[in-house]
């Protein structure tokens, strides 16, 4: 008998169409009425395929489902996930590491090159017709500035492996100082964003990032700063960010990611010293086909009782 799989989101056409033909799929994003849809299936769902911008796998989801055995995560951050009643109900997790990592290290360099160089305003200017009555304001250079790096994991580094090739240099804060790594190593984040040109946000999300970049730290970047963040709108006080871009107190930011998305603070749209992107750091056909290849995978290994290949370990 197939199995049957809650899925939160769809995959790419290639992926469904490999999970619709091996188990039976309950695809919640279609339905009007998810309750009625999920008393329906009660006792039939034993996987839930998730991703960061579904409604999320709470304590209450899981209660629903009495026989549900694995989430798998179609992302590497799984803070919309409640691991506390995941791990006392036994139920497993898997996500999506490193298959992401170049692709949202490169959209970090993105929004950091666009904002300092005013890519988005130049092509704006352009197409309006402003060129016509001179040239666009100076923009600032990135060579020889100084990035700091907000949690140095696999992302982290591959941040700054890019950013190296820009002749900047680099510093970083995380929960601890790596051993193997060369670049100086922050304890206090206000220290860094002192000493930083870009801050660039590479942590997790979840309740130990929450509101890390409060106005303090933002005035600590300054008004030549630039914050970027491929992280998780979480990680930033969005009240004090808006404060802080609005008064110049740094001067501008790239951001991928919002507090409450989809919803960006409409302040925002008339800043011309902002660049805004719809969370699509990982949002590369390649990437995304390979992430949904690693959720079957994960899901078929967990039923056929093989090893999983990306488990997220439950902490403490
Ligand atoms: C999302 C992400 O998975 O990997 C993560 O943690 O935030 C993204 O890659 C993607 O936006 C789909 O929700």
């Amino acid at each position: 008998m197939k199995k049957t799989i809650l899925a939160l989101q769809p995959l790419l056409p290639d992926e469904m169409n490999v999970l619709e033909n091996e188990y039976d799929v309950i695809r919640l994003w279609e339905s009007h009425d998810p309750e009625e849809l999920l008393q329906r299936h009660t006792y039939d769902v034993q996987a839930i395929i998730s991703t960061y911008n579904s409604s999320g796998v709470s304590e209450r989801l899981m209660m629903a489902l009495p026989n549900l055995e694995i989430i798998a995560q179609f992302g590497v951050g799984y803070d919309n996930i409640d691991l506390k009643a995941a791990h006392e109900r036994g139920i497993v997790l898997t996500n999506t590491p490193d298959i992401l990592t170049g692709d949202v290290a490169d959209a970090a360099l993105y929004l950091l090159l666009n904002v300092a160089r005013r890519v988005v305003e130049a092509d704006m200017f352009v197409r309006v017709g402003r060129w016509h009555s001179g040239a666009m304001p100076l923009s600032s250079s990135v060579a020889g500035k100084t990035v700091g790096i907000v949690g140095f994991g696999r992302i982290g580094m591959a941040i700054a492996k890019r950013v190296e090739a820009f002749d900047m240099n680099i510093i970083y804060h995380s929960r601890s100082k790596k051993e193997d790594v060369a670049y100086s190593y922050y304890n206090d984040l206000e220290a860094m964003a002192t000493d930083s040109d870009f801050l660039v946000l590479a942590c997790s999300g979840g309740e130990e990032t929450k509101d890390l970049i409060t106005y303090k730290i933002l005035e600590a970047l300054g008004s030549k700063g630039y914050l970027v963040n491929i992280a998780r709108g979480s990680v930033v006080c969005e009240e004090d960010l808006l404060i802080a871009l609005e008064n110049r107190v740094i001067a501008g930011a790239g951001l991928d990611v919002f507090a409450n998305e989809p919803n960006v603070p409409e302040e925002m749209f008339k800043m011309d010293n902002v660049v805004l992107s719809p969370h699509i750091a990982s949002a590369t056909l390649e990437t995304r086909s390979k992430m949904g290849q690693l959720v079957l995978d994960n899901i078929k290994a967990h039923f056929s009782g093989q090893p999983l290949l990306t488990p997220v370990c439950f902490a403490g």
